[in-house]
């Protein structure tokens, strides 16, 4: 960054786009308790109050740092309920509504429910009406035996292969019976070296593509929750053709090599649609459980890999797309609709009034054609 992009990055904006957020940030005690509220929100379906706490927990982490003592009553885009939260947590040293939240048996259910991959806050709230409390009893519920079989494995992988589609009850038993290890973070070195072992791979199944590691890793955390992997093909050309398709070949050499275990979701790229029900882009991408070669050295972990495949010309938007945070990305595309008549999601760029598409070269390209300020992903945390 220039010293242009780094004053220009100090002055506080409603959009989180056009602020810069470190991983660490000093209020920390603070942003901990405004979160039990902000998922409490979001579990119960709370979305627009969820958002107002994610607004106000990302700004004023920047705020309250900027000046030993903040005139709370000043912080702008918080409203009052928030600045009274803020300043109880400066007087008290917590939020009792916090506080409160986080001694709830449902919040702590709901919690425990939606920490499984494919349990999202509608069915943990179903999950929870149905009288289920622990962890135990949803085992039961989806008949859980311990491990999963090589035969679930196989057929998973094949129905999901043949069919491009969620199963959503089958992953979630899969991500049930290894929630062991999937609740285990990966360190940095391990992220490198699964998407070494993926390109390796990949360099058999199609020469000549190239990969970004993005989410949390890119943004520096030094653990991640899972490895997510863009793939692109180098010609641009050829590209888009190459890319096509690729998913389902790669996916069935990694699992004939024993390094892709289970499928949990798979798509090949397909056109928006109004139906769709979760607001993912329209990318080629297979969400899997992944394990090293065996090594006598240490013990083997099942991870969450998600191999995500772009063509050429939207490789850089993707990347951008995932590398997050959810509250950067969410204000990319408000920044995009509301300041600059964009589209803008992971899938691509496009004009609103003509449908006109944008092929950014670069990852700074994306911010330029969107009018920002270039942020450098380790400091996209908001
Ligand atoms: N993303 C998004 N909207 C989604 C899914 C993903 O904007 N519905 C973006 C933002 C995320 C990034 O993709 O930061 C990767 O998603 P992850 O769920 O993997 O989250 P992170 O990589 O940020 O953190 P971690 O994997 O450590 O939990
Ligand atoms: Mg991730």
């Amino acid at each position: 960054m220039n010293a242009a992009d780094v004053a220009a990055l100090k002055h506080i904006s409603r959009f989180c786009c056009q602020r810069a957020s470190p991983l660490i940030c000093p209020n920390q005690t603070l942003v901990k308790e405004l979160d039990v509220i902000r998922r409490s929100r979001f579990l119960e379906g709370e979305e627009r109050s969820m958002l107002s706490y994610a607004r106000a927990i990302a700004v004023s982490v920047i705020l309250l740092r900027s000046s030993p003592e903040p005139d709370i009553a000043k912080l702008p885009f918080l409203g009052e309920k928030l600045v009274s939260l803020v300043e109880e947590f400066v007087k008290t040293g917590e939020i009792a509504e916090a506080q409160k939240k986080s001694a709830s048996s449902r919040f702590s259910s709901l919690s425990i429910f939606n920490a499984i991959h494919g349990i999202g806050p509608h069915t943990a709230r179903r999950l929870y009406s149905l009288g289920l409390r622990t962890i135990e009893e949803l085992e039961r519920y989806y008949e859980v035996t311990p491990g999963v079989t090589d035969e679930d494995t196989l057929s998973l992988l094949e129905s999901n292969l043949a069919k491009d589609e969620v199963t959503t009850e089958k992953s979630i038993k899969i991500a049930l019976a290894l929630r062991h290890d999937l609740s285990q973070t990966i360190p940095r070195q391990e992220v490198e070296e699964i998407c070494r072992l993926v390109m390796q791979e990949l360099q058999s199944v199609e020469e000549g593509c190239t990969s970004v590691i993005a989410g949390g890793y890119r943004r520096g955390k030094p653990q991640s929750n899972d490895v997510d992997i863009v793939i692109t093909h180098t010609d641009w050309s050829l590209g888009s053709q190459k890319v096509n398709g690729l998913c389902k070949k790669l996916v069935r050499r990694l699992h004939e090599r024993g390094l892709v275990k289970h499928v949990l979701y798979m798509s090949e790229f397909h056109q928006h649609n109004v139906l769709r029900t979760h607001h993912w882009d329209s990318l080629a991408k297979a969400l899997t459980v992944f394990v090293l070669p065996h090594d006598p050295a240490r013990e083997r972990v099942y991870r969450r890999v998600d191999l995500i495949f772009a063509a050429p010309e939207v490789f850089w938007t993707a990347v951008v797309g995932w590398t997050g945070s959810t509250m950067f990305e969410r204000d990319l595309r408000l920044w995009a609709k509301q300041e600059k008549g964009l589209k803008f999601d992971s899938s691509g760029i496009s004009r609103r009034h003509d449908s006109k598409l944008f092929f950014p070269k670069s990852e700074r390209e994306v911010f330029e054609l969107l009018g920002l300020t270039y942020v450098p992903p380790t400091l996209r945390n908001a």
